[in-house]
């Protein structure tokens, strides 16, 4: 799987050591190998300069290379950055800066507090309105699945944002799997609710366990994740181990952590975040700068590892490929 350097990357024009330069080119390998990397980056829109410079002579310093071996670049990029250019987000900062309710609501200590969290064995139970409902082992996942690279961006509702290299497979490939009823209009997602386990659910303000849904067709884009790993590891509890959703043109809470039940079902699933806040977080939840939280813009977001703020970008920059799912649709009303 791919070598990432867990730290905040340079930026490609500061790359030149060879020990570097080789790494990176093992890293096109991998990504090429998975496939789905390769392909999610080839089909996308490039800004112009973002494309990634692979060979040493293209370094800034344009120092000799010696008796470096020429490999011919490739216009595969390495993992880098996302399609926009962003940086990756340090392996720290994405694994010690978390949501996850069930065990604290503060981010700095979810990861302490999930450190003994049982995530095998585990299974997730796929049933409602299909033809062959299953219960899955997560190792069969794991097997059953290809696991792809996919580099999302990840907007909190709360307007702070990373950009996350993480493995997985898309839902619907699942989905395909059980075999939706024509009555199937919605996919409902539910996290284990263990009070042995998770400190937080002794919260009695939240209507436990953590509940999200999606639509049908939303469940089944492309871009919609079952993730079990990032930056090339198994994911780790902080992050949903063993196994989370994450749709990255919504909200981070719709990427609902730990999954142990999924449901295909006819009426719109009441999320727990329904529940809590009906005027503030709606099932849709898709990211768009020109509706605000009522308490707060949702016009920019801070970057974690970076200073400063950077705009929002409609559907969180996804908005070529979903757009279409909310035609005709207000989302100001359907937010
Ligand atoms: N079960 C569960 N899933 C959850 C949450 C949670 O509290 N419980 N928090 C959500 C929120 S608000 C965000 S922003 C993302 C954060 O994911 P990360 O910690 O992997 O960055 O997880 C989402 N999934
Ligand atoms: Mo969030």
């Amino acid at each position: 799987m791919t070598k990432y350097n867990r730290s905040k990357e340079p930026a490609s024009s500061e790359i030149t050591s060879k020990s570097d330069y080789i790494s990176r080119r093992q890293f096109v390998k991998a990504a090429a190998a998975v496939g789905g990397l390769a392909l999610l980056w080839a089909g996308r829109p490039k800004p112009p300069g973002s494309e990634v410079a692979l060979t040493e002579s293209s370094s800034a310093t344009g120092a000799s290379t010696g008796d470096a071996p020429q490999i011919p670049a490739t216009s595969v990029p390495t993992p880098v950055t996302d399609e926009l250019g962003m940086a990756l987000t340090s392996y720290k900062d994405v694994t010690s800066y978390n949501n996850y309710y069930e065990f604290t609501t503060d981010k700095t200590e979810v990861a302490r507090l999930a450190s003994d969290f049982q995530t095998s064995p585990w299974q997730v139970e796929v049933g409602g309105l299909v033809r062959n409902p299953g219960t899955y082992d997560i190792d069969d996942l794991r097997t059953k699945f290809d696991q792809e690279e996919r580099i999302y961006r990840l907007r909190c509702v709360e307007a702070w944002s990373m950009v996350i290299p993480w493995l997985g497979f898309p839902l619907r490939k699942l989905l395909a799997e059980v075999e939706p009823t024509d009555k199937a209009k919605y996919v409902r997602f539910e996290t284990l609710a263990d009070r042995s386990q998770m400190p937080g659910l002794s919260a009695p303000w939240y209507n436990w366990p953590y509940v999200e849904g999606l639509r049908l067709d939303e469940a089944m884009h492309d871009l919609t994740l079952l993730s079990t790993g990032l930056y090339g590891d198994p994911l780790t509890p902080q992050n949903g181990a063993p196994i989370r959703l994450v749709v990255p043109w919504k909200y981070g809470f719709k990427s609902i952590k730990s999954i142990v039940k999924i449901d295909l079902v006819e009426e719109m699933p009441v999320s727990l975040w329904m529940t809590a806040g009906p005027n503030e977080y709606g099932f849709y939840s898709n990211v768009n700068p020109e509706v605000d939280h009522p308490r707060w813009s949702q016009a920019t977001e801070r970057r974690i590892g970076s200073s400063g703020r950077i705009p929002t970008i409609k559907f969180n920059g996804y908005e070529a490929e979903v757009a279409h799912l909310y035609a005709g649709m207000d989302l100001t009303e359907n937010f």
